[in-house]
């Protein structure tokens, strides 16, 4: 039972904490763009609840989810979308670039395709260490099209690395839709040519993906190797914020992919199998919305980062006089 409110507060979590950050970038507390990852949450609950602290993960500009579900503290989230001092990464990531190693966040990652290899070399260093840990790596359909990963999947194969490939299939990469650009009805299908597991899991159904990963995990702390995992999902919202869907789908495609979103579904399992009770989950989602509302009061609160710390963390090798004349041109 337990295991199951967990799933259901790390869905709903991801959900409001999207919500609200996307407000924020309406009333422009937030520059830049925000990827919301509404829609998808199943995959990253899912995922993550199978997952050790220790264990790595990594992941893409679309991550906001995945950290939550590993564990990155949601004011140091939202401090660092607002580019504050006190976010996860000082203010000098935001939300495509959001790390917190001390729960195994190796990061998200504008690069597409760039969470692949590093999960691996993750999961390198842990059988070398001989530490048990596992890496997942997060991407989406259109990075599966990127040679590295199947670079990544072919020395993860070789080395039998406690690695797990995770591909988010929204079904499109920006406005361009997978069954256009990618060669393949089922992108699991690839994982043949890699020797691994390829499996299909349902994204909009937490328990069959938490399934799928357990399985996974198992398998590459046995020492068996990597597991590609493909999860058939959709995002609800354009690739960005500002973006809109309906230039490349239609509205009855959308429409019937929220007729099955995750988490009312999984409510409603909970209240009919599941023995959780309505006033149970009310509380559960009142205390979660007035968390995301304190973490955006935590994030306004913080100082925006000084000049001086532009040189620090980023820039260790760029020539200091570059960097002033750089500064200088953009006040
Ligand atoms: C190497 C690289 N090429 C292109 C881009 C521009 N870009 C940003 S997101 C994106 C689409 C990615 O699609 P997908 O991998 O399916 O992930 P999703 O956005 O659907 O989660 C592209 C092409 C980039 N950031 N990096």
């Amino acid at each position: 039972m337990e295991h199951l409110l967990d799933i259901y507060r790390s869905m709903f979590t991801i959900r409001k904490f999207e919500e609200i950050a996307s407000r924020q970038i309406v009333d422009e507390r937030i520059r830049g763009l925000l990827h919301s990852s509404e829609g998808q949450e199943a995959v990253a609950a899912g995922v993550c609840l199978a997952l050790d602290q220790n264990d790595y993960l990594t992941s893409t500009h679309r991550g906001h989810g995945h950290a939550i579900g590993k564990g990155v503290h949601i004011n140091l989230m939202m401090a660092e979308i607002f580019g504050k001092v006190g976010g996860a990464n000082k203010g000098k990531g935001g939300s495509m670039h959001i790390a917190d190693s001390t729960v195994g966040m190796l990061g998200a990652n504008g690069i597409v395709g760039s969470s692949i290899p590093l999960a691996c070399g993750a999961a390198l260093k842990a059988k070398i260490m001989g530490t048990n840990q596992v890496a997942v790596s997060f991407f989406g359909d259109g990075a599966t099209n990127q040679g590295v990963l199947h670079e990544s999947m072919n020395l993860a194969s070789i080395w039998k690395l406690p690695v797990i490939f995770v591909c988010e299939n929204n079904l499109y990469a920006q406005s361009t839709p997978s069954d256009y650009s990618v060669s393949i009805e089922n992108i699991a299908d690839r994982a043949k040519g890699y020797s691994m597991p390829g499996e299909i899991v349902d994204g909009m159904d937490p328990l069959a993906v938490f399934d799928c990963a357990k399985n996974a995990v198992s398998r590459a702390r046995d020492g068996d190797g990597p597991t590609f995992i493909e999860a058939k999902t959709y995002r609800y919202r354009g690739h960005f914020l500002g973006d809109n869907p309906l230039r490349y789908r239609s509205d009855s495609e959308e429409f019937d992919w929220k007729k099955i979103d995750p988490i009312p579904r999984f409510r409603v399992f909970l209240l009919e199998e599941g023995g959780a009770t309505k006033d149970e989950l009310d509380d559960m989602e009142l205390a979660i919305n007035e968390n995301i509302v304190r973490a955006v009061e935590f994030a306004k609160k913080s100082p925006f980062p000084s000049h001086e710390e532009l040189e620090k963390d980023v820039y260790d090798n760029y020539p200091k006089d570059q960097l002033n004349r750089t500064v200088s041109s953009m006040e």
